[in-house]
């Protein structure tokens, strides 16, 4: 089979850093050649998944619709680099089936937990919205008043709140080189 393409998978909080450490990563894997590609709120949740809110049932829904585009990508040679919270560890496992059990044979599915923790990621608070949950003004805020299920086994982990984003990254790129994806 011609090449194909593989997820990078992150998950953590909000303001945990997916999306920056994610736009380096791609970054740096279009200067090494590849066709890479981000998923996240701004491209998914205002189109593809704007008829989904944040209850756990739209969660599950949402996480689902990403994990079957970014293998989508996958099979265009492309390497999709996913940034939601995807707060449920069910989720991730049903994301990481659809990858590992693709009919057409594997795609390799790498988790990458962002962790900080919560009083950081609060402390940041970028775009206010952890200011807004603790008033009752946004329900079900993640971390606050609805669960984050760290991962057990995630294939890299990270923390933004103590590693440059250029260490993060080139943790990622380390595990992707030992496993000769790139
Ligand atoms: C968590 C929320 C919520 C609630 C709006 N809980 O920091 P952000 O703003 O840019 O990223 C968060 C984003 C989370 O969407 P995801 O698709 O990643 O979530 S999930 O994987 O759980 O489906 C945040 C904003 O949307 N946001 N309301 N209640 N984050």
């Amino acid at each position: 089979r011609s090449q194909r393409g593989f997820t990078i998978w992150f998950t953590g909080l909000s303001a945990s850093g997916k999306s920056t450490v994610a736009t380096a990563l791609e970054q740096h894997l279009l200067h090494l050649g590849l066709s890479a590609y981000r998923l996240d709120g701004d491209n998914v949740r205002f189109g593809l998944n704007k008829d989904l809110g944040f209850s756990e049932a739209d969660r599950n829904e949402n996480i689902r619709r990403i994990a079957e585009v970014a293998k989508l990508f996958s099979d265009s040679a492309t390497v999709a680099l996913t940034s939601f919270i995807s707060p449920y560890k069910k989720d991730r496992e049903v994301a990481r089936k659809l990858h590992e059990e693709d009919k057409e044979g594997k795609i390799d599915f790498i988790e990458v937990y962002v962790e900080v923790p919560i009083e950081v990621a609060e402390q940041r608070d970028p775009k206010g919205l952890y200011k807004k949950a603790r008033a009752g003004e946004i329900k079900e805020f993640t971390g606050i008043s609805a669960p984050y299920e760290a991962p057990d086994a995630p294939e890299v982990t990270i923390r933004t709140d103590k590693e440059s984003v250029e260490e993060c990254v080139r943790k990622i790129v380390d595990y992707l080189h030992q496993k000769g994806l790139v």
